[in-house]
């Protein structure tokens, strides 16, 4: 056996604490709050840049507070959902993807005192920064829907979500399960992560029932408190050619509100207040979403709950030493792990330049994000837009391949190689999204405009 390994099992420290993190201290110069996608990317990105600048960061100067036990790759699990994938398959123990430089502080955040420069943990400990990134991902609200937690408890409800590591696969157990009747899924009024997502897992029922001789029986119906299949009009439209060619319902500003899963029974409200009730076999409900309680409590946050940064440079428009980025933050795009890639550089640029002058730089986000549109086993429809909904395609530009057909190349991408390059260069700080491998480069100062 070599050495290394005989002398980790002689004491009885499991693989995964390999690169276990540096020592959690009282005062971090960067202090990042989660360890989600954006959270160990914008980590690891940090570290990365003062490094590659010659001004490396000694061990446990970027600190990153997670409580979580486990790292979830959450845009697997509409695979799990559609049988493709072991949701075990996608997670990670936090501390095996935190490096040795970086501490880990295994907390909850209870409170911000951005005037003080400090955070303050459920323990009562007060944490001290030079700066502090926020990356903290949104809050779930399984409570709004009256009736959704005993409806996902019970194993016989035909009720489901892909929106937690708990239920999705109870979302492939009920399509495997189901021999006809009413199919509904649903899609909250307001704000969510990917929100594609409902009706991916609703293509993807689809095409297995078709595929399994079941489509004949299937009544399938997509419900949503939104107006549109879609954002962005381009994808929209086309989506919703599909949904009327393959005979699947459509009800657009009607959301969920209740569940009755003994009757089973689901009820929805109308803009103006109108209810709906309607009878289903099988459920997939998208649970309400919206800002975590600890940040729109906080000073950080802007009138609905979002940290309050600015959309192009992603610093906090009132704290110059705070950032933030992905879901929790206010930047006006999809919340989607595609978005992470594009905002993290920016972010890193400008911090990287505040750092060393006191003024933020050139570089200046989009918006971009991106939307891989599952619709059916093989197939997939490739959204990807910035600020304005303006799709920004990236095959489109580089091969002339117009996204909005879907494809088995783009199924592909998210299958199999997403996955792969999210373990194995995103979670390191290494992977730039439509960039590939290659980071951005950005200029110093934005260019003024030419005066006439
Ligand atoms: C991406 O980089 C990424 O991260 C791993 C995703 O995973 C969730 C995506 O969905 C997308 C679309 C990208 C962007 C990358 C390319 C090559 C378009």
């Amino acid at each position: 056996m070599n050495p290394a390994l005989a002398a980790r099992r002689a004491v009885h420290i499991p693989r995964f604490v390999r690169a276990y993190a540096a020592e959690a201290k009282p005062h971090h110069k960067i202090l990042v709050v989660g360890g989600g996608s954006g959270g160990l990317n914008v980590a690891n990105q940090l570290y990365n840049r003062f490094e590659k600048e010659g001004k490396k960061l000694a061990d446990g100067d970027v600190a990153i507070i997670d409580a979580a036990e486990w790292h979830y790759y959450q845009p697997g699990w509409t695979l799990v959902g559609a049988g493709l994938k072991q949701k075990s398959q996608l997670r990670r123990r936090m501390t095996e993807l935190i490096p040795k430089h970086i501490a880990l502080v295994p907390e909850k955040v209870a409170s911000f005192a951005p005037d003080a420069n400090s955070v303050t943990l459920s323990s009562g400990e007060v944490v001290t920064y030079e700066s502090l990134v926020v990356a903290a991902g949104l809050q779930i609200n399984w409570d709004n829907i009256k009736g959704l937690s005993p409806a996902l408890a019970d194993p016989a409800s035909g009720v489901s979500s892909i929106y937690s590591y708990d239920t999705c696969d109870k979302t492939w157990a009920d399509i495997e399960a189901f021999r006809g009747g009413k199919a509904i899924f649903t899609q909250p009024a307001g704000v969510i992560k990917c929100a594609g997502a409902p009706q991916k897992i609703m293509w993807m029922a689809w095409d297995r029932w078709r595929r399994t001789k079941r489509g004949e029986a299937a009544d399938v119906e997509f419900v949503t408190g939104m107006p549109t299949m879609f954002s962005v009009k381009k994808y929209s439209d086309a989506l919703n050619a599909l949904r009327v060619e393959r005979g699947i319902g459509g009800l657009f500003e009607h959301n969920l509100v209740e569940i009755d899963h003994r009757a089973r029974v689901a009820r929805f409200k109308k803009p103006d207040g109108a209810l709906v009730d309607k009878e289903y076999t099988l459920l997939h409900v998208t649970p309400q979403q919206g800002p975590l309680d600890f940040i729109k409590s906080s000073p950080l946050a802007d009138g609905v709950g979002w940290v309050d940064v600015d959309q192009g440079t992603l610093r906090h428009k009132k704290y110059g030493n705070v950032w933030s980025l992905g879901d929790c933050s206010s930047l006006p795009t999809s919340k989607t792990a595609a978005a992470i890639t594009a905002q993290t550089p920016v972010l890193v640029d400008n911090f990287y330049r505040v750092a060393e002058t006191g003024e933020v730089g050139g570089a200046v986000y989009d918006g971009y994000t991106s939307c891989p549109l599952l619709t059916g086993y093989g197939e997939l429809m490739l959204a990807e837009f910035v600020y304005g909904l303006k799709p920004k395609e990236t095959f489109a530009a580089q091969f002339g391949i117009d996204q909005v057909t879907p494809r088995r190349l783009f199924y592909h991408l998210k299958k199999d190689l997403f996955p792969a390059v999210y373990f194995g260069a995103m979670v390191h700080g290494k992977w730039f999204g439509p960039n590939g491998l290659q980071p951005p480069t950005f200029p110093a100062k934005v260019e003024a405009a030419p005066s006439a």
